[in-house]
């Protein structure tokens, strides 16, 4: 049994953890998780420290403490809670974040959120100093990705929030046996957090010294200040920016990707996708789709395992955006949020008369008063800056385990991960981009798909809404080191993969000259299922100068096989006309975006946009503004 006694933190852990506490702790006999908890300890100096197994009694305990403290409140049904969030803290706040990396990086992170190191290093420690005086803190260890797996990732978070802890024990697997078997010298990412100091609501005071700093070097956060869970739960997007950092130094990938399982009952087949969409573009909804079976909403690891292009949900729960859920549109979620006895967690909603959540696009008619994140609410409130403050915040969202769906995939847990034939890129567009599209081959679909995705901005980050920008990947937030390296081990991942996935770009978004949407919001479900039997080589396609595209008998029979419903040949014409102009307009914006945000960006890639701005001008001269399905061929 390893020896704590003499280590220079034990009578300082002895005195702030209970007998029970502090034999947990050191059970696991691991020294760097010994050190991790009494470094911040001493330098945080919460009153005490609780430290969680993976029992049900400590979830319980964590639980009851989040509602004893107040993050949480109860709603009516059985195990719904509620928390607000600080009125500007309701998304994630890159102006906070910064990757810290050695100073010869910075310049070659371009919009990555890079800073100097030992300099951010310094800054936030200052911050962290006492910041859990009063407070307990917390320290609950989980797993990314399925435990004692070729994909784990395990973690140690400590926080002094219960609110975290409890999203923690929700959205991820608990990790303590894990950390009990896994080795005393195995990597783990450690996270600290401190909502700091609190106002009579509960909310941040400290707004201004919000930081969400990430050492590339050493593999830990600090997130100081904040509660919205995209800023504050380590293992969600600060496990992510590390790992993204760790799979480019191993060859791996972890991608902003949902993980879900196609359903061809006709032949009765499971045929696992994997796609990117910017915040609020898509994501939840396509991974959720009726009928379809799901694995993850947010993040996955790809592995080669053999030869075999495999993935997993890092996560285990959902942490979704709920604005539009409602019982036509998103009818799964919608009744496993309206189900009592679920665990779950209701953030930035409004809280009614009856204390049931309400939110925007529910589909319910909505009370006139109730309690949301500005405090008291009536309809026509405005805030200091008279602005009108909606019933709900537009990024307000749910928080439950993904064993309450009901249409879980059986393999979300497995440890080798899924098989993936197919990988979706989606982004927000009204004029541009076809429904679907498949790229010619992996390397061109990264270049010209993944690489040229753009998308407007949404509540889902703090600032102005409805600015296009670029989003490699749907991971611009996310990716932690230069995106021309990052770029290039995605292009290199698939080398020595045996039936590489087939990569299609889709657009939920585009819209007629009225500003209507083209399609109804169901409709991904058939450019989903064009993607299945393509992947099984079951249609054909029309060549276009990005990849192929639909032809329109076989969306015919998918919508009519799946709603019942006619597909006017008129519609199919509109939807998949190759739109030039615009399309010239977005790659010459990906060539101006890599010359200023990826220094490293190889000379390569820059030819291949450049080109295909060359190529759609020459096809303007020959097709006009729009080239209609079927008449285009290369050569
Ligand atoms: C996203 O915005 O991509 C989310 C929510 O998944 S957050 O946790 O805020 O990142
Ligand atoms: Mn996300």
């Amino acid at each position: 049994m390893a020896n704590f006694e003499n280590n220079r933190f034990a009578p300082l852990l002895r005195d702030k953890m209970s007998p029970k506490s502090y034999r947990k702790l050191i059970e696991l006999e691991n020294q760097r998780l010994f050190n991790f908890v009494g470094e911040y300890t001493e330098l945080c100096d919460p009153d005490s420290v609780y430290m969680c197994d993976d029992s049900s009694e400590d979830a319980e305990y964590i639980r009851q403490e989040s509602l004893r403290a107040g993050e949480e409140k109860p709603l009516a049904k059985e195990g719904h809670t509620i928390h607000f969030d600080g009125y500007d803290d309701q998304g994630r706040a890159p102006g906070a974040t910064k990757n810290l990396v050695a100073a010869e990086l910075v310049p070659l992170m371009g919009a990555l959120l890079a800073k100097e190191r030992q300099e951010g290093l310094a800054e936030v420690m200052q911050i962290l100093k006492g910041i859990m005086k009063g407070k307990q803190a917390i320290v609950k260890l989980s797993c990314e990705g399925p435990t004692r797996s070729p994909f784990s990732i395990p973690c140690a978070q400590m926080t002094d929030s219960f609110y975290v802890a409890h999203s923690e024990d929700l959205l991820y697997r608990r990790g303590y046996e894990h950390f009990r078997l896994m080795g005393p010298r195995e990597r783990f990412f450690r996270f600290v957090h401190s909502a700091g100091r609190l106002d009579e609501n509960g909310n941040c005071v400290d707004l201004d010294k919000r930081r969400i700093y990430q050492d590339m070097d050493d593999y830990i956060v600090f997130s100081t200040n904040n509660q919205y869970a995209g800023n504050s739960v380590g293992l969600k997007k600060h496990a992510m920016r590390l790992a993204i950092k760790l799979s480019g130094t191993e060859g791996w990938l972890c991608e902003h990707m949902f993980v879900m399982s196609v359903q061809n009952e006709k032949m009765e087949r499971t045929t696992r996708f994997c796609g990117a969409f910017p915040s609020a573009c898509g994501k939840t909804a396509t991974a959720m789709l009726p009928g379809e079976k799901i694995i993850g909403d947010d993040i996955a690891y790809f592995r080669n395992l053999n030869g075999e292009f495999r993935a997993v949900n890092v996560e285990n729960g959902i942490f979704g955006i709920i604005k539009d859920v409602n019982a036509s549109d998103d009818p799964l979620i919608f009744k496993t949020l309206a189900t009592p006895g679920h665990e779950i967690i209701f953030s930035n909603v409004l809280s009614g008369p009856d204390n049931e959540p309400y939110w925007q696009g529910m589909g319910v008619d909505t009370p006139e008063s109730g309690r949301n994140y500005s405090g008291q609410w009536f309809p026509g409130k405005t805030d200091d800056q008279g602005k009108p403050v909606p019933l709900a915040h537009s990024n307000a969202r749910y928080t439950l385990r993904l064993g309450y769906l009901e249409n879980i995939d059986p393999a979300h847990n497995d440890k080798n991960g899924v098989l993936v034939q197919g990988i979706i890129y989606g982004g927000r567009d009204s004029d541009t981009s076809v429904p679907v599209e498949e790229s010619t081959d992996w390397k061109s679909g990264i270049l010209l798909k993944a690489c040229t995705l753009e998308s407007e901005t949404t509540s889902a980050v703090i600032g102005q809404e409805g600015v296009l920008v670029p989003q490699p990947m749907a991971n611009l937030d996310f990716i932690s080191y230069p995106i021309g390296a990052y770029i290039t081990n995605n292009i290199r991942f698939v080398e020595s993969i045996r039936n590489v996935p087939r990569i299609y770009a889709v657009n939920y978004f585009l819209r007629d000259s009225k500003g209507n949407f083209l399609t109804h919001k169901l409709a991904k479900k058939v450019w989903l299922h064009w993607a299945e039997l393509r992947v099984h080589d079951e249609v054909g396609a029309y060549r276009t100068p990005l990849g192929f595209i639909p032809k329109y008998q076989d969306l015919k029979a998918l919508f009519s096989q799946i709603f019942d419903e006619d597909f006017p040949e008129e519609l199919y014409r509109e939807l998949f006309k190759f739109r030039i102009d615009p399309w010239i307009a977005k790659f010459s914006r990906a060539v101006r975006f890599y010359t200023h945000t990826a220094p490293d960006c190889p000379k390569e890639y820059f030819d291949v946009w450049k080109s295909s701005v060359h190529k759609l001008v020459a096809l303007k001269e020959r097709y006009g503004r729009y080239i209609e399905p079927g008449v285009y061929s290369e050569t």
